[in-house]
């Protein structure tokens, strides 16, 4: 009996030792919203690509859109004792309670792509872009391209109430200030798919005699734009021209649109969120390191002028 409570002591005493997991044997649970668009598809990939590379043990969970899957998700994680947890979250509201949960649980949680209005002492880090930026430089580059004409502005939201939403809502509307001639003269949300985009769109046309007075098209991502440019071409008028349209994300698709000259400019969001969260959690659950609060990816404009070929094929092979 001796010899063998020594040897349980001896084993503790080692696990102790060895420390928190490290990536090679790390369990992460991941609550993604969705696949509502092409750009969120492409985070999934690469996560999971990432994931792989490091002998992440993944686990996946697709909310579908709602948040009470994602929070069913984040309990079922704590529950299985995961090592972390990414979490992508739909809205910016609602999380309190279920990171709580996550922090009594001792388990770090790391954003992905969107934000929360919770405390940040209740996840690690969240890794994304500059939402209000991205709506800025769309707003400085229709500014740029309509000079001192009068513009009347349609604006496709991406999903009510996401961080995305609010803030390139918010940085749109700061750039296109002081410009009288510039005004958004209709704005819904399209909840960032194509099907949503197209149908706002059809209404928006509708509404605004037959799109003869919309100048341009600012949409929060691309897939709703892409939307957007097939009801335009539906109502007889030349998306590109009559209407000019510019959007977010970088999306292959958006490429092929510039090619046709359909699609005016993008401002590239990366889907690579994954390998800096990776990054960070491994150093935080080896050594305890923590990371900044916020470790923010680039935002880079594209318009027709930047060979919408050649960048298409370059994106085909970068996740999505
Ligand atoms: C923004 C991200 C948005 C993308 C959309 O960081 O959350 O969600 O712009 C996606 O394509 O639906």
């Amino acid at each position: 009996m001796k010899i063998l409570k020594t040897l349980a002591g001896a084993v503790a005493l080692a696990g102790l030792m060895a420390g928190p997991a490290l990536a090679a044997d790390m369990t992460v649970g991941f609550s993604q919203i969705g696949s509502e668009s092409g750009w969120r598809a492409a985070e999934t990939t690469l996560t999971k690509e990432q994931a792989e590379k490091r002998g992440i043990d993944l686990k996946f969970a697709d909310a579908q859109q709602k948040q009470e899957n994602q929070i069913k998700a984040i309990r079922s994680f704590i529950a299985q004792g995961v090592d972390a947890i990414l979490l992508a979250p739909v809205v910016a509201t609602g999380w309190d309670q279920v990171l709580e949960e996550a922090k009594d649980a001792e388990i770090p949680v790391v954003l992905l792509d969107r934000q929360v209005d919770s405390s940040d002492d209740l996840y690690l880090t969240a890794v994304g872009s500059d939402l209000e930026h991205e709506g800025e430089v769309a707003g400085e580059w229709l500014v740029k391209e309509v000079g001192d004409k009068d513009c009347n502005i349609v604006e496709l939201q991406g999903t009510t109430g996401s961080s995305p939403a609010i803030k390139r809502k918010a940085g749109f509307e700061k750039a296109i200030s002081g410009h009288d001639n510039l005004k958004i003269v209709r704005s819904q949300t399209g909840d960032f798919t194509r099907t949503k985009g197209k149908e706002v769109m059809e209404s928006f046309l509708k509404a605004e005699n037959g799109g003869k007075n919309i100048c341009a098209l600012y949409a929060h991502n691309d897939d709703m734009a892409v939307g957007a440019i097939q009801a335009i071409k539906e109502a007889g008028l030349k998306p590109g021209s009559d209407i000019l349209v510019v959007s977010i994300d970088a999306v292959p698709d958006i490429f092929l649109a510039m090619q046709n000259g359909e699609a005016n400019a993008t401002v590239e969001l990366t889907p690579n969120m994954a390998g800096p969260a990776f990054d960070a959690l491994d150093a935080y659950l080896k050594d305890g390191t923590k990371p900044e609060k916020f470790i923010q990816t680039e935002s880079k404009l594209y318009t027709q002028s930047d060979d919408p070929k050649s960048i298409y094929e370059e994106k085909k092979n970068q996740g999505y």
